[in-house]
């Protein structure tokens, strides 16, 4: 330790006047067990302040707000605001034995939230386990004052944020996960704000509406929260129009569907310009792993027309969209590959186009053979496995942020691969047996200050390929460039998009393909980056950037604050 009892004392006032000082909007976070019926099954859940989804954070651009976060539960919990930078202070990040210890129950923990060039839709989880199952909430960052959105001004806005339920506990589910080594058991139904829908047996009553009036238009700020699920979303007889996606705005995509993945968020507008009815708007998988089985349920909410009477059409039941088939990995290509940057002069893009660091990583599902005495439900009886560069991340007890902030030797190596040790043919129908089994590792990347970052994200078809949805904290970054098989590392980047690639945190690198991102590494600090899949990132995909401080004092990492959980 390199911090004197004095200097926290220092610390602690110092920061107390400095949220006088500046009135900081206070919320209180208190995570509790709240008992809870659903699909005609009660369980116990984590809830934040007693709701799922949790309560909806307003902000406006650049505000900070501080969250105090009370552990009430008999769980260890973290919360992660995802999608916020948090410049220079990745301490409120969240991540558990990334960059703080778990908020143990009976603790609390006071988290800043530093809002900077972030407006849209984002949201908010814990990081501990899986029990983001059911804490989550949205985040809306409003325009400045005096500012407003590139488009018109909706009538009304509402979050929608899917979700993913199981009728057991989530802490049975994980716990079971983690001693078969297969895959976890699927879901029982997919969530719109909370509520399966009426096509589930016994959920008649729980289904989310929304009313409309006709001839007006909304803004829906959707958000998937599911665990292990990408998802098709639509509305019945309606276009949506896509303005944004992770706090960027985008240009107008017109579409019948989006596909969202964990992690993701869309701003989209609703013109309420259909015969008066009720319309289902519904959500359902995206699921291409051959083999792996998947939730085949469709979730729905009604969106109602002011003025209809389904009293007297109580016969007749709403349309449903029509939503691409599980497997149709094209459609889901196809519209992650339509986002544009808005790129105007309000909303310029920042590209890096001189890049100083090139990066590939290969995102795999792997094997381990099943340790001695112990019977695994992974393939061929092995324990499944995931990993980066071959490297299945293992988190340590302690966390990495104090570990590199204190110079505490052991908990962490910095010998992350540049590139993948092996080439293979990554995509490959078929591949050999000894590739499947990856080093265990907590190894990070360091990146100098301001050095400018490309990564190209390259799946394999290792175990089995699928699509993986990888998330960095600290950061957006630009998705430049994507395409299916092997990335051509002469060929691809003549079609990069340097112009006006969408800016995200979260990005599925599509079935047997890769992504390329880049962003520009000015965000001193620990960020944690995972495939937002909850079973890959429990299997290892998963690794950390040490982002080094800069020269100048404002190129630096924050001090913790006072309260770090602590890890014992
Ligand atoms: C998972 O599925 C198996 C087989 O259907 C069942 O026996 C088990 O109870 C399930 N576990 C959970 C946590 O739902
Ligand atoms: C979903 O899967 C179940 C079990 O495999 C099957 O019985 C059911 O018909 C399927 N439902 C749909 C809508 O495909
Ligand atoms: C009931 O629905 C039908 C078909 O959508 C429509 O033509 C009819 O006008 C409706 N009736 C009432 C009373 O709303
Ligand atoms: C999707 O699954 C169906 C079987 O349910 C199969 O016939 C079809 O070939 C699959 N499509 C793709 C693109 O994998
Ligand atoms: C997907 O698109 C590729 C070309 O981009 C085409 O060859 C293939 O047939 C399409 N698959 C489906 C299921 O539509
Ligand atoms: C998506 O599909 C449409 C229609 O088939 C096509 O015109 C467009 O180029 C595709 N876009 C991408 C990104 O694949
Ligand atoms: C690219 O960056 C390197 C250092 O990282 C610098 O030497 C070079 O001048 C830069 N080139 C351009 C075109 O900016
Ligand atoms: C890699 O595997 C794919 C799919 O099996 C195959 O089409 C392609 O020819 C292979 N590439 C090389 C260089 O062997
Ligand atoms: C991963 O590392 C292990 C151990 O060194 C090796 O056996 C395996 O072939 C490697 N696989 C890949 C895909 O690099
Ligand atoms: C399971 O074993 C068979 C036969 O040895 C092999 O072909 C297959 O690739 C194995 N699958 C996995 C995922 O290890
Ligand atoms: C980092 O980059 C910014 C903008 O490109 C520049 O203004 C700043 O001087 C750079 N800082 C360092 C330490 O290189
Ligand atoms: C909760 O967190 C503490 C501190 O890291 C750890 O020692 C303990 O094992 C955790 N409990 C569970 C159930 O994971
Ligand atoms: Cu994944």
């Amino acid at each position: 330790m390199k911090i004197s009892v004095l200097q926290v004392l220092a610390l602690f006032f110092l920061d107390i006047g400095v949220l006088h000082c500046y009135g900081w909007a206070r919320h209180t976070f208190v995570v509790q067990e709240t008992p809870y019926t659903k699909l005609c099954s009660t369980k116990t859940i984590l809830t934040v302040n007693g709701q799922i989804p949790g309560p909806t954070l307003h902000v406006t651009k650049g505000d900070t707000i501080v969250v105090e976060v009370r552990n009430k539960a008999n769980y260890n919990v973290t919360i992660h605001w995802h999608g916020v930078k948090q410049p220079r202070n990745p301490w409120s990040d969240g991540p558990e034995y990334i960059t703080q210890c778990p908020i143990q129950p009976g603790q609390k923990f006071r988290q800043k939230i530093e809002f900077s060039s972030e407006e849209g839709t984002l949201w908010w989880h814990a990081h501990s386990d899986w029990t983001r199952a059911t804490v989550y909430g949205a985040i809306v960052i409003h325009p400045k004052k005096g500012t407003s959105y590139p488009f018109p001004k909706p009538h009304a806005k509402v979050p929608i944020i899917l979700g993913e339920w199981w009728k057991k506990g989530i802490t049975e589910l994980y716990d079971e996960f983690l001693a078969s080594g297969g895959d976890p058991n699927v879901s029982d139904a997919y969530t719109i704000n909370g509520q399966p829908g009426d096509l589930y047996p016994c959920s008649k009553s729980e289904t989310f509406k929304f009313t409309v009036d006709h001839g007006k238009t909304y803004l829906l700020r959707i958000i998937n929260s599911a665990l292990q699920d990408i998802l098709f979303f639509g509305i019945a007889k309606h276009k949506l129009t896509v303005v944004g996606t992770d706090a960027s705005y985008t240009k107008p995509l017109k579409t019948d569907y989006i596909a969202i993945s964990p992690g993701q968020t869309f701003d989209v507008l609703l013109e309420a310009n259909q015969p008066l009815a009720d319309y289902y708007m519904a959500a359902k998988v995206y699921s291409s792993a051959l083999g792996v089985e998947y939730d085949n349920t469709t979730t729905t909410a009604v969106l109602h027309y002011n003025g209809y009477d389904d009293g007297r059409n109580s016969s007749s039941t709403p349309f449903l969209p029509d939503l691409p088939s599980f497997n149709d990995t094209n459609a889901s290509a196809n519209f992650t590959g339509s986002l544009r940057s808005l790129a105007d002069d309000g909303h310029p893009v920042h590209v890096p186009l001189n890049i100083s660091t090139p990066l590939m990583f290969t995102a795999s599902v792997n094997t381990f053979p099943c340790a001695n005495g112990e019977s695994c439900a992974g393939p061929n009886g092995s324990r499944l496995a995931a990993s980066l560069n071959n490297i299945s991340f293992q988190l340590p007890s302690t966390d990495i942020l104090s570990a590199y902030y204190y110079q505490i030797n052991g908990v962490y190596g910095d010998k992350f691969p540049n590139v993948p040790p092996l080439k293979f043919n990554f995509t490959a129908d078929v591949l050999p047996q000894y590739l499947l089994t990856p080093k265990k590792g907590t190894e990070v990347k360091v990146l100098k200050y301001n050095s400018t970052v490309e990564i190209v994200l390259q799946g394999t078809n290792l175990a089995a390929g699928t699509d993986h949805p990888m998330h960095i904290h600290g950061y957006s970054f630009y998705v430049v460039g994507w395409g299916f098989g092997n990335f051509d590392k002469d060929k691809d980047p003549l079609g990069y998009n340097l112009v006006d690639p969408p800016l995200q945190n979260t990005i599925a690198i599509p079935k047997n393909g890769w992504a390329t991102i880049r962003f520009k590494a000015n965000n001193p600090g620990v960020w944690f980056m995972h495939c937002h899949l909850e079973r890959h990132l429990s299997w290892g995909m998963d690794t950390t950037f040490i982002v080094k401080n800069g020269d100048h004092s404002d190129a630096k990492m924050l001090p913790p604050p006072p309260d770090m959980p602590s890890c014992s």
